[in-house]
């Protein structure tokens, strides 16, 4: 009721009469006073004016499904939207319904995490409110071993998303982070279900700090948000949006050549990987290397000191660049 009063009050630029609005629903003055409450609640501004009516006069900051729909044009991501006030991991959630059949496009999103997850069972810090926590379920007919492909794509996506809807200097820290000068703004956590030759689906995991404006002892010099570089608030729904338009582009534009080769030249351009050297770190060694190149299966190509070209698939292997904290 309260999703389709809303509508309702979007729709009207001027005061609607309490009287109108139950008519129109076929329900009582009471019902639409209650759930006129209730959106306030949610931190819809409303006001109301006795003979007037209600007018919407400010949309809070909310990631609920209704708001996210509505700023959509996408076509098949977030065909189906399910928001949560407070879960574990929104990759968790994502993973369960998508192994119960969850169309491909669904998208995962909480406004708070508990439990948010990066990779190797690290945690990723997801204070209420202030951040984009979200999944996405795609079921891409592709090899398990291309699935680190849609890191790169998402990479990209969020990169361009982030430096069109603020203009900061967001680069990608190949495979898996953005960053704004120097510090970790986004992570990815790519997961898959597979069998041999075929993938099951695919969870791709998006965690943006957007409004945070302070972060736990451990990880405040590592960590920003876009509100703490651009020195302004985001609203996060023309973020996701944004995202969202620009990943289902990039991901058709991959599916269609089954290849990231149409993307690398863009990708490169943003991926301070490349730029400086980096120390490369293996579960046996650790050293330094000079980038040359990401090749078109989504390998880190460096020449170490001893002038020996390596490949490096994302996954085995940590890199850490001497640009700012990452
Ligand atoms: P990662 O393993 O590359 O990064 C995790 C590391 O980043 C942590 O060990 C910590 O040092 C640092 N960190 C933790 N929280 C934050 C934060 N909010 N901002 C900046 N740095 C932080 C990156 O993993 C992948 C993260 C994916 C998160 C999304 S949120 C939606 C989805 N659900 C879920 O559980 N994970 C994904």
């Amino acid at each position: 009721m309260k999703d389709t009063i809303l509508t309702i009050l979007k729709q009207q630029a001027d005061y609607i009469s309490g009287e109108e609005v139950s008519r129109i629903l076929g329900v009582t003055r009471t019902t639409v006073w209650k759930a006129i409450q209730q959106l306030k609640e949610q931190g819809y501004e409303i006001d109301s004016v006795t003979k007037k009516g209600y007018k919407l006069c400010g949309v809070p900051d909310i990631v609920t499904a209704q708001e996210i729909k509505s700023a959509l044009t996408t076509k098949i991501l977030g065909s189906e939207v399910f928001d949560y006030k407070e879960v574990s991991s929104t990759n968790k959630i994502a993973k369960a319904k998508a192994a119960e059949g969850v169309k491909e496009g669904a998208v995962f999103i909480a406004e708070k995490q508990t439990a948010g997850r990066g990779r190797l069972g690290k945690t990723w810090e997801s204070p209420s409110g202030t951040g984009i926590w979200m999944s996405l379920v795609l079921r891409p007919n592709i090899l398990p071993q291309d699935t680190p492909n849609l890191t790169l794509v998402a990479g990209l996506a969020i990169c361009k998303a982030i430096r069109n809807i603020t203009e900061l200097p967001a680069y990608i820290k190949w495979p898996n982070d953005i960053i704004i000068n120097g510090k970790k703004v986004c992570g990815i956590l790519t997961e898959m279900s597979a069998e041999m030759e075929r993938v099951n689906y695919v969870i791709v995991g998006i965690g943006i700090n957007v409004n945070t404006v302070t972060f736990p002892k451990e990880i405040e010099k590592q960590a920003t948000s876009l509100k703490l570089e651009a020195t302004i608030g985001y609203n996060r729904k023309d973020i996701i949006s944004e995202l969202l338009t620009l990943f289902e582009k990039y991901y058709q534009i991959y599916l269609n050549g089954l290849s990231i080769e149409p993307l690398l030249d863009e990708y490169k351009k943003l991926c301070i990987t490349l730029q400086n050297e980096v120390q490369v770190i293996t579960k046996d060694k650790t050293y330094w290397a000079k980038p040359v190149d990401i090749d078109k299966t989504g390998a880190l190509i460096v020449d170490n000191k001893d002038g020996e070209r390596i490949s490096i698939t994302s996954g085995e292997v940590s890199v850490r660049g001497v640009y700012g904290y990452y």
